[in-house]
């Protein structure tokens, strides 16, 4: 095999030579080629960096001259004709038959394909018989700047609790760029911010995204961060992406509970029952969730009143403890403290001195119907006695605080007669062998509102006049006033005895 010395002809392994275009000696190695010609020879065991061609992607050259490939015979006279197979063989890339000269007649897109393997053949057309074996050689598809950053886990939102300390890490994103990382920086990104400071900091070779300053929830609980990734390492000419990042403030417990009325007026009525609900109370906390969630207090720990949570509403509900009694108290002053449920140990500084509230309860007056001093009498009487005889006393008084006179009456009576003083008597002779015994009942009315009207038993037992006193004691024991009120003097049966005798 014949060998001859080409200026710029790179010595295939296999005996064909690639020409090298003089406009591709920008290439460091093909400047060099084409400076030290007589290195190539040495060259030759890097060979398959001499196997390959070099087309740029996206030319825009219709027929680019990729390079030449020469058998070391061809001396220029001889009738050799050079073929090309393989991929894109015709197609893409086309042979001058008779120089070697190869062309792309198509644009290529490196990040489509970035590698084409070809075989060359040098034939004598005298013969038709090959001048070499074949051989093979790549064209490679060197990468320009075509592709700008991609963000691709889009749509990014993440979620900070509101008063993170600066530098903490809210979320992390990355664009990608499809060109070759081994080419220049066309796929090198920088990171950067073009919307989101003073709030939000993004590290620019990671694209971490940190808060740049404390932020309260309660100001703004969500900010719209623009993140824009740049290539060529973020040098003008690069390309760019962008993408927007939700970042959502999540809340913590800063805020305690307040009244935002220092001073409530509620009113209870004396006939209230003791579990009735008498008013609400309001504070307000502008956290949210369990956050906002509170329990109320009565400060001097009430007897009479009570106040609970309504958990749906956060209100404070007034609960009537234990009954009231206008005559007795008609207005009550409490002190209402709230407190936040659940407050982290980490948080108490924003909860110290609970928001108290004072709560006036005016009672109301009730018309109350009279009330009987005893809760029924027994009187005795003697037969026999004139029409007008004494028989007894009974008393009722109205508890409201008017206080009505109060008249009394006798039910369906032909025999006794009862006076405004409640004082009772006889309207006939009372004859003990027809009737020993009388029940009635006495009602008592408020002269101020005759709607109030009370009644009581009264039993009345005639006494045989020949008879000695009778004996009281088992009734005594019978009757004893176990059920009489508070405050109210339980009648002796001796007592009656004594009057109905005088
Ligand atoms: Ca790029
Ligand atoms: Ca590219
Ligand atoms: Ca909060
Ligand atoms: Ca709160």
């Amino acid at each position: 095999m014949s060998r001859m010395d080409y200026c710029l002809l790179l010595p295939f392994t296999l005996g064909i030579s690639l020409l090298w275009p003089c406009f591709m000696a920008t290439e460091i190695s093909q400047t060099e080629e084409v400076k030290h010609p007589v290195d190539s020879h040495l060259r030759v065991k890097r060979g398959w960096m001499w196997n390959q061609f070099f087309v740029p992607e996206e030319m825009n050259k219709t027929n680019y001259h990729i390079g030449q490939l020469r058998s070391d015979l061809d001396n220029g006279n001889n009738s050799f004709q050079y073929k090309l197979l393989g991929a894109g063989a015709g197609s893409i890339f086309v042979i001058d038959e008779r120089t070697g000269d190869i062309f792309a007649v198509q644009k290529l897109d490196r990040e489509e394909r970035s590698l084409y393997t070809l075989r060359a053949q040098v034939i004598d057309s005298t013969t038709g018989r090959a001048v070499e074996p074949e051989s093979e050689f790549v064209i490679r598809v060197s990468d320009i700047n075509d592709n700008e950053p991609k963000f691709l886990d889009e749509p990014y939102e993440a979620i900070v609790p509101e008063m993170s300390p600066e530098g903490t890490l809210v979320i992390q994103v990355t664009a990608n760029d499809a060109d070759d990382p081994s080419s220049g920086n066309n796929a090198r990104l920088l990171y950067s911010l073009l919307q989101g400071q003073p709030y939000f900091s993004i590290e620019p070779t990671t694209g971490i995204i940190r808060t740049s300053s404390k932020m309260d929830r309660e100001l703004q609980d969500e900010y719209w961060v623009i993140i824009q990734a740049k290539d060529m390492l973020g040098q003008p000419g690069g390309l760019s992406g962008t993408t927007s990042v939700l970042i959502k403030l999540s809340d913590v417990n800063d805020n305690k509970p307040i009244f935002k009325e220092s001073f409530y007026r509620l009113t209870v009525s004396e006939a209230a029952p003791t579990g009735t609900s008498i008013g609400k109370i309001m504070a307000y906390d502008n956290d949210i969730g369990e956050n906002a969630e509170m329990d109320y207090s009565i400060e001097d720990d009430s007897q009479t009143f009570d106040i609970i949570t309504n958990n749906e509403t956060q209100e404070g509900i007034v609960i009537l403890k234990k009954k009231v009694d206008f005559e007795h108290q008609n207005d009550y002053r409490i002190r209402a403290n709230v407190k936040n449920r659940h407050v982290d140990k980490q948080l108490l500084k924003y909860h110290e001195e609970a928001s108290s509230t004072l709560i006036k309860v005016q009672v109301e007056d009730e018309d109350e119907p009279p009330v009987f001093l005893l809760p029924y009498y027994l009187f005795e009487v003697f037969e026999g006695g004139p029409q007008g005889s004494f028989v007894g006393t009974v008393s009722a008084t109205d508890p409201d605080q008017r206080n009505s006179p109060i008249r009394y009456s006798i039910t369906r009576s032909k025999m006794f007669s009862i006076d405004d003083n409640g004082t009772i008597i006889t309207t006939n002779a009372l004859d003990r062998e027809i009737n020993a015994w009388y029940n009635l009942s006495i009602t008592a009315t408020e002269k101020y509102n005759v709607q109030q009207i009370s009644a009581v038993p009264v039993y009345v037992q005639v006494l045989n006049i020949n008879d000695h006193a009778p004996e009281f004691s088992e009734y005594y024991d019978t009757y004893v006033c176990e059920n009489a009120d508070p405050g109210q003097i339980p009648q002796t049966f001796e007592k009656s005895a004594n009057t109905g005798n005088s």
